[in-house]
């Protein structure tokens, strides 16, 4: 076996057999051109502009791209332009103004819906009132709200004054919450009194008056009274009603502000699986570019379309590709309140049934909870609406997107899209319109990225090993920098493996992944899911993946033990889909199977069955964590977890 860079793997983790898109969806995909990829290459950067003409500048653009300063890029330099307004104002022309913008789906079934005319309407009524607070240009606004219609519409007002702003999640803690306003300068908040979380009414403002008192600035707060009489609340100082505000701003436009291409549009601080947390800065051009080319590239979407992505927005994904991408297209987007299984498992299918969603948009998290949960849920809701699928968060192994495409596609197309709230919008990601797809491979570079797999010493690995994923190029979506400096954006991202001398700046991902020869990128996980056995450097998702395709297994998670004796030993946290038990037989055939795909160096010590993972809000796998209790070590905050009540059980399980 060759092993030449330690990672004890010679091939790809099996791919499943390859798949088409079907006649049907190539006819009318928005992206056909087989020789796209060769046009973007002999005109790069140049393409860009193409992407960058899609957008309503106030001022064009001197230079597509300035790399003088690298790796602090500058794209779209000189060119000036508003998010708001080309996410709002012009869809309002002729017939677009009563299209709808957003549909909500509440947590126990209102809905509401915006036109184009109604988001400019809330939009520039918020705009003028966070005005009236004082809130100036540059000025960072935090925005601490659940998945309601007033989350977008802060957004787009910020946007429209040129006030960055700073998502949070809804489900971080008080502290967390203080933490990111205090890195980030900021002394506004956008806030509401509650929401449901599994059924009771969850008291959000109590969160934010702890974090606001733990801060030295006073902070203005605007507060969506959400619940009314569910969960009454005073205001104090320095605190205005949403609604209130409204009223007394109702009819008020304000001007969007041209903003620099490069003025920074949000701030967004991702924790992660691993590490401190980070605030990427994003700017305005290039990312915005980038979100509405590959909305359009990549998952089709047509201004016609209903579209889906069944995301957090205190995600990147859900600033991307709920709000930024989609309503930059000038297409319906949906968003949804709760859970996936509440008030029954068919939540999303019934919102797809009844909205006759076009393309759904989701993490392979949620993939495996629907395997795990049975084909029945999908089976009985319309779902032939459906035309293209997507997935986005963590890989998928090749059973769950053969699951996904058959049960809920019908057998559609579905993109595997690799990116990171760094990189701000998709880099892989196959064409739906042109490519083959191998499930288990996220896929090629997208047209105009350049991405390459390569060892310690920077040079590329061979077709079907592992190693380094890096992009060689720098694009449009990028972050800048973090808010905190440049130097860890620099120390980070681009030091390892850039060579300034010679100006190969190369971005690096913190991911590993394998290249097969056509350039298809299967993307293995964080750089710390690696296990040393025995001096052998073993994937965890390999393993992972192995374990997943044993029939019955919904998902699993690797972890390694260190023990003094033994070096180190695997174990593995096992999920059985719905009416799988965990047995004996399941136990063996997971053995056999890591034992067949990878080899008995591989087979985990203990196999821990239990009925979740412990996830993040945007479902990565807590490794990390699991990590922490095989290893006996004091556990982390774990108020961010999407499952938090989870962990308890494992330890317990641990003790006994
Ligand atoms: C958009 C988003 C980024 C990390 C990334 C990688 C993992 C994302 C993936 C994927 C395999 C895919 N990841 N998409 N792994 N296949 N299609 O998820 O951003 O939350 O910053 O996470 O997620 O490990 O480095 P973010």
């Amino acid at each position: 076996m060759d092993d030449r860079n330690g990672w004890g793997r010679d091939r790809p983790v099996p791919a499943g057999s390859p798949h088409q898109p079907p006649e049907s969806f190539v006819e009318q995909a928005n992206v056909t051109d087989e020789a796209i990829d060769e046009k973007f290459e002999e005109n790069w950067p140049e393409c860009w502009e193409r992407a960058a003409g899609s957008l309503s500048w106030d001022e064009p653009f001197d230079t597509v791209l300035e790399d003088g300063d690298a790796p602090l890029y500058r794209w779209f330099a000189g060119g000036k332009l508003n998010a708001s307004f080309n996410c709002v104002d012009r869809h309002l022309e002729a017939d677009r103004k009563t299209h709808a913008a957003i549909r909500w789906e509440g947590k126990h079934g209102e809905r509401e819906t915006y036109t184009y005319r109604d988001l400019y309407v809330a939009v520039n009524e918020l705009a003028a009132a966070l005005r009236e607070l004082d809130v100036e240009e540059d000025d960072v606004v935090t925005i601490y709200l659940p998945m309601i219609p007033e989350l977008p519409i802060a957004m787009l007002a910020c946007a429209r004054i040129g006030a960055p702003h700073n998502v949070v999640f809804a489900g971080l803690s008080a502290d967390a919450l203080a933490a990111r306003m205090d890195a980030a300068d900021s002394e506004f908040l956008i806030t509401c009194d509650g929401y449901y979380r599994r059924g009771d009414a969850f008291n959000q403002k109590g969160k934010a008056d702890n974090a606001r008192l733990s801060l030295e600035a006073d902070v203005r707060t605007v507060v969506v009274d959400h619940l009314g009489a569910d969960l009454p609340h005073v205001l104090g100082d320095d605190e205005y009603d949403y609604h209130d505000l409204r009223e007394e701003f109702a009819g008020r436009t304000v001007d969007p502000v041209p903003r620099d291409a490069e003025d920074m549009l949000f701030l967004m601080y991702t924790s992660g699986t691993t590490g401190e947390p980070k605030g990427v800065v994003h700017t305005t051009g290039g990312y915005l570019a980038h979100v509405a080319w590959t909305s359009h590239a990549v998952l089709d979407v047509k201004p016609e379309d209903t579209y889906w992505c069944a995301a957090d927005i205190g995600w990147i994904t859900g600033h991307s590709y709920i709000v930024y991408g989609p309503l930059a297209l000038g297409t319906t987007t949906v968003m949804y309140e709760g859970t996936p299984d509440y008030p029954d498992r068919d939540r999303l299918w019934e919102i797809v049934d009844r909205n006759a969603v076009d393309v759904f948009y989701t993490a392979p998290t949620a993939i495996r909870a629907f395997m795990k949960w049975g084909e029945q849920y999908p089976a009985s809701h319309d779902l032939s609406s459906l035309r293209l699928l997507g997935t986005v968060g963590e890989p998928i192994s090749p059973r769950p997107w053969n699951w996904y495409r058959e049960r809920v596609g019908g057998g559609c197309p579905v993109v595997d899209t690799w990116w990171q709230t760094e990189t701000g919008a998709m880099m892989l990601s196959t064409l739906p319109g042109i490519d083959e797809m191998k499930p288990g491979a996220a896929g090629p570079a997208l047209p105009g990225i350049e991405a390459r797999v390569v060892d310690e010493t920077g040079a590329d690995v061979a077709a079907g090993e592992a190693g380094y994923l890096t992009i060689t190029r720098p694009w449009p979506g990028m972050a800048r920098t973090l808010y905190d400096g440049d130097d860890r954006y620099r120390a980070e991202y681009w030091e390892p493996f850039s060579d300034p001398e010679t100006g190969d700046w190369r971005y690096f991902s913190g991911d590993t992944a394998s290249i097969d020869e056509d350039g298809y990128v299967t993307v293995l996980g964080r750089v710390d899911d690696v296990i040393t056995v025995s001096g052998r450097r073993l994937s965890t998702m390999e393993i992972e993946s192995a374990i997943t395709d044993v029939a019955g297994v919904a998902e699993s998670a690797v972890v390694g033990r260190s023990s003094d004796r033994e070096g180190t030993e695997i174990y593995a946290y096992v999920s059985t889909e719905g009416g799988f038990e965990p047995t004996d037989d399941i136990r063996d055939a997971i053995v056999d199977s890591v034992g067949g795909a990878i080899g008995p160096v591989a087979t985990p010590h203990e196999i821990v069955f239990t009925p979740e993972l412990p996830k993040t809000r945007s479902g990565k796998i807590m490794r990390r964590l699991l990590e922490d209790i095989v290893n006996g070590e004091e556990l982390e905050d774990t108020s961010a977890l999407r499952n938090p009540e989870i962990v308890g059980e494992i330890q317990t399980g641990r003790e006994e």
